[in-house]
């Protein structure tokens, strides 16, 4: 790892909301490029853990709730259980995934809550907030939606713009309304806890500014955001749905949902530690310095890693470690469209799974994520990477090498020695060699679309060696010479598996195992993996890793779309 500071690297990927399915977007944004990591340093030897878990708390929940006519609780857990279980089928190896809506995420923000408070942290302030006589109640957040003040678009909710990423107070909207029943607004007073980010705004500022190697996205949000002013944020709601306040006399109130879910990345862990019978293990992973935390998100989720969470990290009268990155990435379209998921133009990771591989996906994504601008995924392109690169690149060359060794070596890896190299040997082994180098230079700076250009750098290379060194064409002439390309092509094969394992794991352990790896690709694989492959090991059979994907298929997909987009 790049840093000697740390021991160890915690790594967290947004909570989803667990009010629908996983799409394409979710997965290009926090979630792929977090397991690519998680993956890449457990290869590595280093000691990683990969907590998640699903955001059950909000408004969109009991929305979601009412138009079911079931409970908000009942919503929650049966996404959950479907989240965990797409998560799981598409490889996302966290260590634990967890709910914000469990006992112990409740007594976690509730103590993280008393601990703010008791140092008089936060402020108690009686405002005007929206509600409706209709329902007899305080409507928060996206009970509500009006015109966003600050870029105009309609539609904004009453927290946040989807548009240009402006949070504020739902007062603030221009023509709010309920989302109910468009009933009418009325504005009540009502009392609630403040954080004051301004107190913070030094401190975050140099924080920040310790971090020069942060995107530049993350670091331009951030700038703008101490360009106007850290503002204070409210810390509670008048919600049914949520954490209770632990204080007396505030019945009915909860927390505000972006107060209660980092902290979920706290009771996570701890649940973690439960599991191992370490009760205090979190602490090690929260407390300790020599511990790197990492949090993956989409850029809509900067402002609450960047500065929000992190203020209440500085504020808890513990040390807590606050994160050494945050890499948010950009948005993912579709079909050069937006996503929309109200809309239903998405495609959801369930329905992607029934038809098609994880590894396939996981491909695609990790060629095109969205690291510094918004990206676009097409069906076409995905079935051009699949086909191409994945299948005939890959593939292909593993499949071949392994079949014509198995059919005319007797399944072992042939005679091969330093001293029948040629220079076409040689030349090919040190260009691999080379790009594992400038991959491993990408990976440790967060930058697997490069990592996953040099990939294919090095396929490119395995298969051009492969065919000009052509040991199918001398294997009845010179079957010595034929066997030590063989040799040769498995040490090659050996390190394109090293680099694209993180990526596509279900395929590369296949490969791990064929190989006759003895160690567990996923402890310290890497110096196994960097070892020869020594003449006269056995290896097992191979099969087609990644077919081509149906015409047919690809084509009931865009047409899916289409419709879609017509409604
Ligand atoms: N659930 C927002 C989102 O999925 C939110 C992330 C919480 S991370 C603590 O976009
Ligand atoms: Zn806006």
């Amino acid at each position: 790892m790049s840093s000697a500071k740390f021991k160890r690297t915690l790594i967290t990927s947004a909570l989803p909301y667990a009010n629908g399915e996983i799409h394409l977007g979710h997965l290009a944004g926090a979630y792929l490029p977090a397991d690519i990591y998680a993956r890449y340093l457990r290869l590595r030897g280093e000691e990683v853990l990969y907590i998640c878990g699903s955001d059950e708390y909000g408004v969109p929940i009991t929305l979601t709730a009412d138009r079911l006519g079931i409970t908000p609780k009942e919503v929650v857990d049966r996404n959950y259980a479907s989240i965990k279980k797409s998560f799981a089928d598409f490889g996302m190896s966290f260590d634990n995934f967890s709910q914000t809506s469990r006992d112990i995420h409740a007594q976690t923000s509730q103590a993280f809550f008393a601990d703010l408070h008791a140092q008089g942290l936060f402020t108690q302030r009686t405002k005007d907030q929206f509600y409706s006589a209709a329902q007899d109640r305080f409507l928060a957040d996206r009970y509500i939606e009006g015109t966003c003040p600050r870029c105009k678009t309609e539609g904004a909710r009453g927290d946040e713009c989807e548009s240009c990423g402006a949070t504020y107070d739902a007062t603030e909207l221009i023509n709010p309304k309920s989302v109910l029943d468009n009933s009418p607004l009325e504005l009540r007073p009502t009392t609630h806890w403040f954080l004051p980010l301004g107190d913070w705004q030094e401190k975050l500022e140099a924080f920040i500014g310790k971090h020069p190697e942060w995107k530049p996205n993350v670091q331009q949000y951030c700038k703008s955001w101490f360009d106007d002013g850290l503002k204070e944020r409210a810390v509670t709601r008048d919600l049914s749905w949520g954490v209770p306040v632990p204080l007396p006399d505030h019945e009915g109130k909860v927390f505000y949902v972006w107060f209660d879910a980092p902290i979920g990345y706290i009771s996570a862990t701890k649940e973690w530690a439960l599991a191992q019978g370490d009760e205090k293990a979190w602490r090690t992973w929260w407390q300790d310095e020599e511990t790197r935390m990492v949090h993956f998100i989409g850029k809509d989720n900067i402002f609450f890693h960047a500065l929000f969470f992190p203020a209440m990290l500085m504020a808890h009268s513990e040390n807590y470690i606050l994160p050494e990155n945050v890499p948010a990435n950009e948005f993912l379209n579709l079909e050069g469209q937006k996503l929309s998921t109200s809309r239903g133009f998405a495609v959801w990771l369930p329905e992607y799974l029934e038809k098609f591989s994880a590894d396939s996906l996981r491909y695609t994504l990790a060629r095109n994520l969205p690291e510094t601008r918004d990206t676009n995924f097409t069906w076409e392109g995905h079935q051009a990477k699949n086909d191409g690169e994945l299948g005939n690149k890959f593939g292909n060359l593993i499949n071949r090498v392994f079949t014509f060794t198995n059919k005319h070596f007797d399944g072992k890896v042939p005679e091969w020695s330093e001293e029948m190299m040629t220079d076409l040997d040689r030349s090919a082994l040190e260009k691999v060699a080379s790009d594992l180098e400038k991959w491993t230079e990408h990976m440790e700076k967060f930058e697997f679309k490069a990592a996953m250009e040099i990939c294919v750098h090095a396929g490119q290379e395995g298969n051009r060696y492969f065919d000009e060194a052509a040991p199918f064409k001398v294997r009845k002439d010179d079957p010595v010479r034929c066997g030590h390309i063989l040799g040769v092509t498995f040490q090659i094969l050996r390190q394109l598996c090293l680099m694209l394992a993180p990526v596509i794991p279900f395929g590369m352990e296949k490969l791990w195992g064929w190989m006759g790896m003895k160690t567990d690709l996923w402890v310290g694989g890497w110096t196994e993996g960097m070892q020869p492959i020594e003449p006269g090991r056995p290896l097992g059979k191979s099969e087609i890793l990644y077919p081509r994907l149906e015409q047919s298929d690809i084509e009931e997909e865009i047409e899916r779309l289409n419709k879609m987009l017509e409604e």
